[in-house]
């Protein structure tokens, strides 16, 4: 019996249909950012279901969410899987969560199989991997892998001005779970399964990416400040007006930035103006930058260069300019992704390698440890969009992969 044969697709699909409730919008989509009330009622809902099957549930010291179903050897390290049940603001039912759940169905699966597995395997929902609330994304993992410091990253602010950790015990209080006050880094192997957010599996009608690793990304947040005037009273030669300076450096960047290749992926994401007012003269404007690359040479020959590009082109006001993400591209470990590609070919699914455009939370992981991702196709690769869609067979035919990873690696 193998853990694959166990994966029930309509369980796995009602899983997502609750989940989905939880920050659920009129046009279909989720909003279920980091630590909000809806994340707490997600964390509570996947927390039930754990207990009901005699899981260990516990969160660690940044609140990331830990499932873990126990092994024969319960001390050996554990073989992970998991991802984020964070959700963009108007983010779609599958990003993140199709990770947790499918980590969650496998060790359904295993139970459903009868197979004890030597190492204890664990499912992580990830705290904050969206960074649309508190940034930076990917910050659970981050915090965890030990490359953002704990302290720092709990005294983080939202846009409201509450603190992460404010925010967090809130949502411990809202979703009880034992919490432990040290990170365990310790695992064996982790695999991470997740929708493609792009159209190729579709285009080339194959159900699984075997994933080769992550391109790189950097995020910044830059400040314009120049001088609140009156809309009607002030020469135009005279002002200091931030909304122009800031329109004039995003035009300098996006010419920095243009790759006749469309390989560099270029975005200013987040725009506010203040004081927003139709007749002051705007003093200040923050945006951010989110540009990424598959080499780290092009990451840092572009990266390198914002702050003197924008500083160039301010004119009369003056700019802060500060990089608040820098993952280096990851090269997932050719042991993982050889036994992704095998549990595929033995389940008979068409597949494809690939690299992922999107950044997950694996790539804080894999620094650490053997790691590598599962993909399945959306529907025209559509992403952080509610109109997010994908389907039951394929959100199964991962789940069966990663059950036979898992099951493999648990006892290896
Ligand atoms: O931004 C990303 O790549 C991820 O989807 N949060
Ligand atoms: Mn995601
Ligand atoms: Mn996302």
């Amino acid at each position: 019996m193998r853990a694959s044969d166990k994966i029930n697709e309509t369980r796995l699909w009602q899983r997502h249909v609750d989940m989905a409730q939880l920050g659920g919008l009129p046009k279909g989509g989720v909003n279920r950012q980091a630590l909000s009330a809806e994340d707490a009622a997600a964390r509570r809902l996947l927390g039930q279901w754990a207990q009901a099957r005699g899981y260990d549930v516990f969160s660690d010291p940044i609140g990331n969410l830990h499932v873990r179903r126990a092994g024969t050897e319960n001390d050996a390290a554990p073989v992970l899987t998991g991802s984020h049940m964070d959700s963009q603001p108007t983010g779609g039912k599958y990003d993140g969560m199709y990770g947790v759940l499918a980590g969650f169905e496998a060790l359904e699966a295993l139970d459903d199989a009868g197979i004890r597995t030597k190492r204890p395997v664990g499912v992580v929902a990830w705290m904050n991997e969206e960074g649309s609330r508190f940034q930076p994304g990917a910050m659970g993992s981050a915090v965890w892998a030990g490359h953002y410091d704990l302290e720092r990253m709990l005294a983080v602010e939202d846009r409201a001005g509450v603190k992460l950790a404010d925010a967090l015990a809130q949502t411990l209080v809202a979703a009880p779970c034992r919490t432990v006050g040290e990170f365990d880094r310790r695992f064996h192997a982790y695999i991470e399964a997740h929708i493609e957010q792009g159209p190729r599996l579709e285009a080339e009608a194959k159900t699984i990416g075997v994933v080769t690793g992550i391109q790189g990304s950097q995020r910044y947040t830059i400040d314009i400040f120049g001088e609140e005037a009156h809309a009607g009273t002030t020469p135009l030669r005279s002002r200091k007006d931030a909304l122009k300076s800031a329109v004039a450096a995003i035009e300098a960047l996006e010419r920095h930035m243009h790759d006749p290749a469309d390989i560099v992926r270029f975005t200013v994401g987040r725009f506010e103006c203040r004081p927003g007012s139709p007749n002051t003269v705007p003093g200040q404007v923050h945006f951010t930058i989110d540009f990424r690359h598959p080499e780290s040479a092009v990451l840092a020959r572009l990266g390198d260069a914002i702050d003197k590009v924008v500083q160039a082109s301010v004119g009369p006001c003056t700019a802060k300019v500060e990089r608040v993400v820098n993952v280096a591209p990851t090269v997932f470990d050719a042991k993982i992704v050889d036994r992704v590609r095998e549990a595929t070919v033995e389940l008979g699914l068409p597949h494809m390698d690939m690299p992922s455009g999107a950044g997950h939370d694996a790539m804080h992981v894999a620094p650490l440890g053997p790691a590598g991702m599962i993909f399945v196709p959306c529907v025209r690769g559509i992403s952080h969009n509610e109109a997010e869609a994908a389907s039951p067979s394929d959100l199964a035919a991962g789940a069966r992969v990663l059950a036979d990873c898992l099951h493999a690696l648990a006892d290896s």
